[in-house]
């Protein structure tokens, strides 16, 4: 298959939310169509950026459609249908596959500490029910599943298995997966580590903080590209610098803040997540003025 429109910087979309905590479709509209205009090549909907976990299956489905329509067959998409329950994984894969999507992701089932047997069939079990190709989510301080070239060999038998969101600093992980037969497409999950993963071979990255700096993802792709690694590195320290205040602070709960300064309405994270701090509120407008 052709994996040139796979390859590149996607971000891995903000949720936002209507005043009264619904998904706010005129605002998926207002990020889709800023990030597409700084370059960016796509999006990754309903994962962990997108606050996936903590939206029912409805509101997941809604959020596949908004952001569709948003993109209107511009950009590369890719959603998250990953939840530990299987026939609502299914559901939503065959919902996003409907709706146009390029292909579905997943992280691994969790909580229960299931066997590699049961995520094998899990995988399986959502990959098959699509035409569209699968994106494992390789996420393991989240999932508690360690994903590496064996177990990617094994599962990569099933054609349907195209490529890997890596979200590991493990990079030796990521350049051993680059070296499997059938040459998965592999994403760099960090942001803070873009240059670094695309160094070890990953063809692009997903990441949260493309949501409110695309330029600086869509530059540093396009650098290293053109062999130009210092002034990658230089963006890419720029980038890291305003990412150490995300994690202090709070990462979705700021990047939403940001956005928010800029004119998008976003309403803040759902619970359990907490809303920023007025030190955070801060620090986010001292952030603006950088960007
Ligand atoms: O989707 C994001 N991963 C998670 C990617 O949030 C788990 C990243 O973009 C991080 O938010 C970012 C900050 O650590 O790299």
């Amino acid at each position: 298959m052709d994996t040139a429109k796979f390859k590149g910087v996607f971000s891995a979309l903000l949720t936002p939310y209507t005043a009264d905590g619904k998904i706010n479709g005129g605002s998926v509209k207002k990020i889709v169509d800023m990030n597409l205009s700084k370059g960016i090549n796509g999006f990754y909907v309903g994962g962990s950026t997108g606050e996936g976990m903590l939206l029912t299956v409805e509101e997941r489905k809604e959020l596949f459609k908004y952001a569709a329509q948003s993109n209107a067959g511009r950009g590369t998409m890719i959603a998250h249908v990953g939840t530990i329950n299987t026939d609502h994984a299914i559901e939503m894969a065959k919902y996003a596959e409907d709706c146009g999507y390029d292909a579905i992701s997943a992280v691994a089932p969790f909580y229960y500490g299931f066997s590699y047997e049961a995520i094998k069939g899990y995988y399986n079990d959502i990959a098959n029910s699509v035409d569209i190709p699968m994106i494992m989510y390789n996420f393991p301080n989240a999932s508690g599943f360690k994903f590496d070239k064996e177990r990617a060999e094994d599962m990569f038998q099933n054609k349907k298995f195209i490529g890997i969101k890596h979200t590991t600093a493990d990079l030796f992980a990521l350049q051993q997966f680059k070296t499997m037969e059938c040459n998965p497409l592999v994403y760099n999950g960090f942001d803070e580590m873009l240059v670094a993963g695309l160094s070890m071979g990953a063809d692009g990255g997903i990441g949260s903080t493309y949501n409110f700096m695309p330029q600086k993802y869509v530059d540093m792709f396009r650098l290293f590209n053109e062999g130009n690694i210092k002034e990658a590195q230089k963006i890419q320290y720029e980038a890291n610098e305003i990412i150490a205040l995300l994690i202090k602070y709070g990462v979705f709960a700021m990047e939403k803040a940001l956005l928010e300064e800029m004119g998008i309405e976003m309403n803040g994270c759902r619970k359990p997540f907490t809303a920023l701090s007025e030190e955070g509120k801060k620090v986010c407008k001292n952030i603006i003025k950088t960007l």
